[in-house]
């Protein structure tokens, strides 16, 4: 399987760390991608195998025999289904209601600071700073929601728990620690969960550029 990947995204993020945590490293070949910092605004010229791939353009894309996918949470849910026999999301009923409620604000996390990112990188004087404080406010406002969820969390590592973990990281990681102020109790978990190894094998570092 080809995964198109960078080691900024936490889009990328997350379904690195599910195939970690499946164990199933070996299966994949990684194709680094590499953005100019224009991706944020305008359309960018990429080679031919991505966009073979993906009309999207955006990462991750999973290629497989099978099947193309250029979505994270439906790579995540077939590497779940194919490779995890559900373990990391319930096929069905109210567990895996409960994980998608998660799933859905720590996705409007990662949403949120991928859209704050591409503002901050525009140029003046077309740069809106009420966008970006906008967006700050969502992921604020869901990082207080989600740490509403920790009592649902159980001791699987799931997909709730590694969408979650991911967002903490990547503000920690881009816009610095403010964000724990909003939720004390989720930074105290996310601390914890920071040492797993497969949290610490894919810690951001910022995208190649060309
Ligand atoms: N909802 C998508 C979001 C993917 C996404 O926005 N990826 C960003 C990188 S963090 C990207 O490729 N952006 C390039 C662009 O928008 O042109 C997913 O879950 O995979």
């Amino acid at each position: 399987m080809r995964l198109y990947v960078t080691p900024a995204s936490p889009w990328v993020r997350r379904v690195r760390v599910t195939i970690l945590e499946l164990g199933i490293e070996d299966r994949f070949e990684f194709v680094q991608t590499r953005w100019p910092h224009s991706w944020g605004t305008r359309t960018v010229a990429m080679p031919a195998d991505f966009t073979a791939a993906t009309p999207v353009m955006r990462i991750p894309a999973l290629v497989t025999d099978t099947v193309t996918l250029t979505d994270s949470h439906a790579i995540c849910d077939y590497l779940n289904a194919e490779f995890g026999n559900y373990r990391l999301l319930a096929r069905d009923g109210a567990a895996r209601w409960r994980a998608l409620s998660t799933i859905a604000i720590a996705s409007g996390v990662l949403e949120a600071q991928i859209m704050r990112r591409a503002e901050t990188l525009r140029a003046e004087p077309e740069r809106s700073d009420d966008f970006i404080a906008k967006m700050r406010d969502r992921t604020f406002r869901c990082f207080a929601a989600l740490e509403e969820h920790l009592p649902t969390f159980g001791t699987t590592f799931d997909l709730a728990q590694i969408t979650t973990a991911v967002a903490c990281s990547y503000d920690d990681w881009r816009y610095g620690p403010d964000w724990r102020g909003a939720a004390p109790k989720l930074a105290a978990w996310f601390d914890q969960t920071a040492e797993r190894p497969s949290m610490k094998a894919t810690f951001p570092a910022e995208t190649p550029q060309r």
